[in-house]
């Protein structure tokens, strides 16, 4: 998969393409990237890339003309006619990194362009799924107020936010959008990381009973993901300070570890994310957890 990022601050995202798992990816050539800087597609001598609001009000707008030169330059095609106001494309400058300089992916698909913004559609693991089966993602970071509505209209496929909170501009969001979506192409990650995982909609069944082999009891959350979050881990020592870990992780006695961990998995996500079990679909040895845990008395 090809990753390519437009904006204003490519610094910002440099270090994690050159770092850890990411590293790794792009060393084994699964991943290659293309951070962009869009000032370098800025016609005039002090690189303007941005502009007043029409109609009024605060702030500044990205410009249309050098965010949709530096598109195009990636492989993004406009769904309209060729962009009028880009006549003469500022010379492509070297890539800050990665592997290819041309535009498009390796394959002949289409590039898939994602613009981060607090007013798209809020990530989750389905949609990381979904563009982890593309051969080459773009993605656009805003800054100031926001981008022109031409460029998303011309060309933007998925406004993406990732979460009810505003961030200052679109790098720490694509890097998000990058990191949820990079483990998930084959080879990046271990199979047996990514099953165990909360949100990962892969173990089915979700029998708490007779786990087979080492299955977590991870439940099915059905199309759109979620499931249960993680139940706590623990490694050695076994005693740190006053602080013991689970009897029942060293008992050997395998369905008696499986049961724990979907209680605190149960537990858990009833404190954090309650919604996520009122979708239903819970089995009876779940539903008898639950009743466990408000007799508890705690997290009701
Ligand atoms: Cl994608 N961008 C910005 N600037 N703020 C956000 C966001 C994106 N998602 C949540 N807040």
């Amino acid at each position: 998969m090809k990753i390519s990022v437009l904006s204003l601050f490519p610094e910002i995202l440099k270090g994690f393409f050159e770092s850890s798992i990411m590293k790794r990816a792009v060393e084994k050539g699964l991943i290659s990237y293309d951070l962009v800087n869009i000032r370098d597609f800025a016609t005039d001598r002090h690189h303007k890339c941005d502009d007043e609001v029409y109609g009024g009000g605060a702030g500044m707008l990205m410009m249309p003309a050098p965010l949709g030169r530096a598109l195009e330059a990636s492989g993004a095609r406009s769904r309209f006619e060729a962009p009028a106001s880009a006549p003469d494309p500022a010379p492509m400058p070297a890539p800050e990194s990665g592997e290819a300089a041309e535009g498009g992916a390796a394959s002949g698909r289409s590039p898939r362009t994602i613009f981060l913004t607090p007013s798209g559609r809020p990530l989750n693991q389905a949609m990381a799924r979904d563009f982890a089966a593309e051969d080459h993602l773009i993605l656009v970071c805003g800054h100031y107020e926001g981008i022109d509505q031409r460029i998303i209209d011309a060309y933007v496929d998925d406004e993406v936010s990732i979460g009810d909170y505003v961030l200052s501009s679109g790098e720490v969001a694509a890097l998000v959008l990058v990191d949820a979506v990079y483990r998930l192409v084959p080879g990046v990650i271990k199979g047996e990381s990514l099953a165990e995982e909360s949100f990962s909609a892969h173990a089915g069944g979700a029998s708490a009973g007779e786990g087979a082999g080492s299955e977590p009891p991870v439940l099915e959350g059905g199309a759109s993901g979620p499931c249960l979050l993680e139940y706590p881990q623990y490694t050695r020592p076994a005693d740190y300070g006053r602080m013991k870990v689970p009897d029942v992780l060293s008992s050997g006695h395998h369905a008696k570890i499986v049961r724990w961990r979907l209680k605190e998995q149960l537990r858990k996500t009833l404190a954090y994310r309650p919604e996520l079990l009122a979708k239903g679909g819970l089995p009876e040895e779940a539903l008898k957890l639950l009743r466990e845990i408000s007799t508890e008395g705690g997290d009701t």
